[in-house]
């Protein structure tokens, strides 16, 4: 299994988050990349490559292309007003307000945000494409016959909204490469998040439609960010009835009650019998991640990587999180190991 990387993803860095009501170095730092890279390439699965540029029309298959505008022009547009960066949004609307793009950065950071997790800095807009890139290339392998491969994204993207960032995510790189793979001819796809925190940007991208299975194991929003969806009824619309499906876990949950519900995802995954399946790879279930709330152990996640493997289908591993960084290297590689040895 081939891993994608870019160095670029170093851009994005020195910035920050509000946590727990102080502005707190971001949990989501270059460290995480760097440590997962290293496990990876000391297991010998295979080379690490570098993405190949795709441009930005991939990403306005799943984005508004207005948010991907305003993604590529906020750094220049807040410079020009003589601000000094981080750029952090803090301006929200409450239901019942407008949908208009405001002409000031700041009504636009509102506009295309629905947190402060999504701290702007210099080199943040090319993390970003690089970060797609590296999905897109992950894309490339399995399309050239691989049968796995392990796209290394930094910053993550499965809370990503079509036309808004949030929860450290600006381009949604699970749901770019999931169309891409329907764009090349895929008839069917199946996204598998296992991240600790509910993908709502993969959700509602793909809540309409049936081309698209989504299906996340996450930690219950009536006790866990992103707190407003996630819920086990949200099972899809129109076309889509069906095609999600949601499996909320309490804090403290173990690898019991965790891996029942992958077998039972598995299992959907499996009747719908997709031409390719992309896994948001996300180890914030490791019991020891400081903003996680779950209690799986190194060695659960190469049970986790098997399960997966037992599919049999093409696979393409997408990194979203994990933050204890001590352990996230040896936890990315446990499940990319475990599917290995399938
Ligand atoms: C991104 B990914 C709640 C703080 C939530 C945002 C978490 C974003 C996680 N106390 N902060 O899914 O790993
Ligand atoms: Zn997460």
């Amino acid at each position: 299994m081939k891993t994608v990387y870019s160095p670029r993803h170093h851009g994005h860095s020195g910035h920050v988050e509000l946590y727990n009501g102080q502005i707190v170095p971001a949990f989501e730092k270059p460290e995480r990349a760097e440590m997962i890279r290293a496990a990876v390439e000391a297991r010998g699965f295979g080379a690490t490559i570098a993405p190949a540029e795709h441009g930005l029309a991939p990403l306005s298959r799943v984005h508004d292309p207005r948010y991907v505008d305003f993604l590529s022009q906020l750094t220049e547009l807040w410079l020009a007003d003589e601000r000094p960066l981080p750029i952090l949004p803090s301006f929200w609307r409450a239901p019942g307000m407008r949908y208009i793009e405001p002409e000031t950065v700041d009504g636009k950071l509102g506009h295309f945000s629905f947190d402060a997790g999504c701290c702007f800095v210099a080199g943040t807009w090319d993390a970003i494409r690089a970060s797609a890139d590296v999905a897109l290339t992950g894309v490339d392998l399995i399309r050239a016959g691989e049968s796995s491969a392990f796209a290394l994204c930094r910053p993550p993207g499965h809370h990503a909204h079509a036309n808004a960032m949030g929860g450290y995510c600006f381009i949604n790189n699970a749901a770019v490469a999931a169309q891409a793979f329907r764009d090349a001819g895929a008839g069917r796809v199946a996204i598998l998040d296992v991240d600790y925190h509910h993908g709502n940007g993969t959700q509602t991208i793909f809540y309409d439609r049936a081309d698209v299975l989504v299906l996340n194991i996450h930690g219950d929003p009536r006790q866990e960010y992103p707190y407003f969806l996630g819920h086990a009824d949200e099972i899809g619309a129109g076309d889509g009835e069906g095609f999600n499906g949601n499996y909320p876990l309490r804090w403290g949950t173990g690898f019991d009650a965790w891996g029942e519900a992958l077998d039972h995802a598995c299992h959907r995954v499996a009747a719908y019998a997709p031409d390719v399946v992309v896994v948001s790879l996300g180890v914030d279930t490791y019991k020891d991640d400081p903003i996680s709330q779950f209690r799986l152990d190194s060695p659960d996640y190469l049970a986790i990587g098997g399960r997966i493997a037992r599919l049999g289908l093409p696979t393409l591993f997408v990194q979203e999180g994990g933050y204890a960084v001590e352990a996230i290297g040896v936890n990315v590689a446990n499940t990319l190991e475990g599917f290995l040895q399938r």
